[in-house]
């Protein structure tokens, strides 16, 4: 079970739209959707829909999504749906690097229509004052620019929420622990000083999209720009993650004050994950949610990566949790999905046996583990100048 940073409750929305379910990038992709519906069966068996109102399925519109995409990409997007021979990367050109990241699949415009309309939902929630935490696991889509799709992004729904929420809140908090660099919203944002965008996430030996080196702050750079990157090395878990997490954060809740919080919650970031090498515990990645909960500013909680997809569903259930404040058993419940957590011994909480993979990570962490307290020194000398 995982302390809540605070016993007070909350009242938490919740989106989920089974329609997420069918979408299906192929085969063999990574990136499987039928994730998150693993994740609502948990939150489910564990009977936390009780705790929480749900919010009523609503895709957004293609003028919804206008408000940041370009209306010639949304177009190909809308058209390249059921077209599996054409990918849909920097407007329709064919090959080049992520072609086969963001395949053209059946049901991929209604996919995305979807997707973004939960976090819209949860966004407008939050900014109607009728909730204080909001929840869409199928969000979280950080790599999508206005007019291209990136890193399985097709449609950046933190940047149409972010906007939705600006039209009621002065500042808004993004924070992003998925394993990658959240380039996408860094980049729609990043001219704003009412937007502060912070990325955690794995950097090093190319690792996608290589983008969110340190910054040195007023060094040719815009010092009004709020923006912050963490870059860590592969092999980090818990104790180091959050080494840097509170520290950084408390300092960033205290220097940029934001009136509401988004957080982007990618599950890829955990232990033994098929893409990222980092070794957060489901508790290590809880904890960045109970940190961020317990500041009581409005918040929203977005999916993202994740790629182990019963680590993921697990994750995400144990974070639903959390934003109710409530503790749940360990031992998960019978349900339909329960097959998937057999290799676990149908525990929440899992754990994994050393493998080549980690053993060579540990290396690594020795290796680098002088060196975090220096980054977090210049994380924190950054804050102190930015000019906000
Ligand atoms: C796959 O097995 O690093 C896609 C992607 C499809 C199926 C069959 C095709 C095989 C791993 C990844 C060839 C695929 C080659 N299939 C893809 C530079 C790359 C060029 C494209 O969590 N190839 C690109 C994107 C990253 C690259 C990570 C994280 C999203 C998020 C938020 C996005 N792209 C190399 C890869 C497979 C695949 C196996 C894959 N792609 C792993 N890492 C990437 O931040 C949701
Ligand atoms: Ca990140
Ligand atoms: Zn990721």
């Amino acid at each position: 079970s995982t302390s809540c940073g605070d016993d007070k409750k909350r009242r938490v929305c919740y989106y989920y739209d089974a329609g997420i379910a069918s979408a299906d990038y192929g085969e063999h992709h990574v990136m499987v959707p039928k994730r998150v519906t693993m994740a609502h069966n948990l939150v489910s068996a564990y009977g936390l829909l009780g705790h929480m109102r749900r919010l009523r399925t609503a895709p957004a519109t293609e003028s919804d999504l206008a408000a940041f995409h370009d209306a010639g990409y949304l177009a190909l997007l809308r058209s390249g749906a059921g077209d599996a021979d054409r990918g849909v990367d920097a407007a329709g050109e064919r090959g080049g690097g992520g072609f086969d990241d963001n395949p053209a699949f059946d049901g991929l415009w209604d996919y995305c229509l979807r997707y973004a309309g939960g976090s819209l939902a949860a966004a407008r929630a939050l900014a109607g004052d009728s909730s204080d935490i909001a929840i869409n696991w199928s969000g979280g889509m950080h790599h999508a620019c206005a007019g291209k799709a990136s890193g399985f992004c097709y449609v950046n729904d933190i940047v149409l929420a972010i906007r939705a929420l600006l039209g009621r809140f002065r500042r808004v908090l993004y924070v992003d622990v998925d394993v990658h660099h959240g380039d996408g919203v860094e980049a729609a944002f990043a001219g704003s000083s009412r937007v502060m965008t912070v990325s955690f996430h794995q950097h090093g030996d190319n690792f996608f999209p290589e983008s969110g080196e340190l910054k040195i702050v007023g060094k040719g750079q815009d010092e009004r720009c709020a923006v912050v990157n963490v870059p860590l090395k592969k092999g980090f878990g818990d104790e180091e993650y959050h080494q840097l997490f509170e520290p950084i954060m408390g300092r960033v809740m205290e220097v940029f004050d934001p009136e509401a919080v988004v957080m982007q919650c990618g599950a890829d970031s955990l232990d033994g994950d098929r893409l990222g090498s980092l070794k957060l515990t489901l508790n290590g990645h809880a904890q960045c949610v109970s940190f961020l909960r317990s500041f009581n500013r409005p918040l929203l909680l977005l999916g993202g990566g994740g790629y182990t997809i019963n680590h993921v569903a697990s994750c995400w259930c144990n974070e639903t949790a959390v934003a109710i404040g409530k503790d749940i058993p360990n031992d998960i419940p019978k349900h339909g999905f329960d097959q998937f957590y057999q290799n676990h011994g149908y525990r929440l909480h899992y754990t994994l046996s050393q493998g080549d993979k980690n053993k060579k990570n540990a290396k690594y962490v020795d290796v680098h583990k002088p060196s975090i307290d220096k980054l977090k020194q210049q994380v924190l000398e950054n804050l102190s100048k930015l000019k906000l």
